[in-house]
């Protein structure tokens, strides 16, 4: 590992926002791929997550972490080559009708990005005519739902019926996540749940390759 990705690693983890980018300017200066900056970056983000789940990192810590994220991925993705890279569909993503939380969301969807996925992130309180009119636009295989109240299961069940009646059910794999489970799986009706974010691109690889949407790369 390169001098610069170690520090990264260490600056992100610290919440250090001038370090992170500048370390990433120098990176990228330097012909390191940025999918190989933007791992050293997760690796930064999982060391916060531990740090919170201990309870030396705070809620607001977990939001700074995101939104240095953000920053990164702008940087990054504006780096020349890496767009012509995204080769995967657009996933749609959006906080379910009722409910705001979104910490989660924008965690997730950041990592679907920069493992080279298009993101439709519709933002939070959504209806599910937006989640069917957005699918039907960019001609999704999957939607992920964000819940953390009880409500949204509620409304994560009337967004996949909504899907269901315009037709797009059978072609789409719905992944829920927030504060879900495998019983608010079976309630809403959707194909898998996950707390972890890093599973979702997982997921979704394994879906797209299934339905041939990506040729897998040996
Ligand atoms: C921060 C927070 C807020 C913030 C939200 C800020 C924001 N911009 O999101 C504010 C203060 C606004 C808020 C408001 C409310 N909140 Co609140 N909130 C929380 C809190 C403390 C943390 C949530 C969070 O961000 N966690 C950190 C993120 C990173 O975790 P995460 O969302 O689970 O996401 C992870 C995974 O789930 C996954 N993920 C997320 N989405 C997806 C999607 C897919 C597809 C996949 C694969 C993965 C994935 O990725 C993330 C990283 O691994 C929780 C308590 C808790 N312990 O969860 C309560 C909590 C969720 N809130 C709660 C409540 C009740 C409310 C309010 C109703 C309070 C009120 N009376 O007004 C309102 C809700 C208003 C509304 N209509 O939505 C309750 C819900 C209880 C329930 N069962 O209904 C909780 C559980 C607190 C509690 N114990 O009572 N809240």
């Amino acid at each position: 590992m390169l001098k610069t990705q170690k520090m990264l690693v260490g600056a992100m983890s610290k919440l250090d926002d001038t370090m992170v980018m500048n370390l990433v300017r120098q990176g990228l200066q330097m012909g390191i791929s940025p999918y190989v900056l933007l791992e050293e970056i997760r690796a930064g983000i999982d060391r916060v997550g531990e740090l919170y789940s201990k309870g030396e990192y705070f809620l607001s810590d977990l939001i700074m972490a995101s939104e240095i994220f953000k920053d990164v991925l702008a940087l990054v993705t504006n780096h020349q080559g890496v767009i012509a890279k995204i080769s995967y569909p657009t996933v749609v993503f959006g906080t379910v009708e009722n409910d705001i939380h979104d910490i989660g969301k924008n965690i997730t969807t950041g990592i679907l990005r920069y493992n080279g996925f298009g993101v439709c992130d519709l933002g939070v309180n959504v209806p599910g005519h937006k989640f069917v009119e957005a699918v039907k636009q960019h001609n999704s295989p999957v939607v992920c739902l964000t819940g953390l109240i009880t409500g949204a299961y509620e409304s994560m069940k009337k967004t996949i019926a909504m899907l269901e009646d315009a037709g797009l059910r059978s072609r789409l794999t719905v992944i829920i996540g927030g504060l879900v489970g495998e019983s608010v799986k079976e309630y809403t009706g959707a194909d898998y749940w996950a707390t972890d974010c890093t599973k979702v691109v997982e997921i979704c690889r394994k879906i797209l390759v299934a339905n041939r949407r990506v040729v897998q790369s040996s």
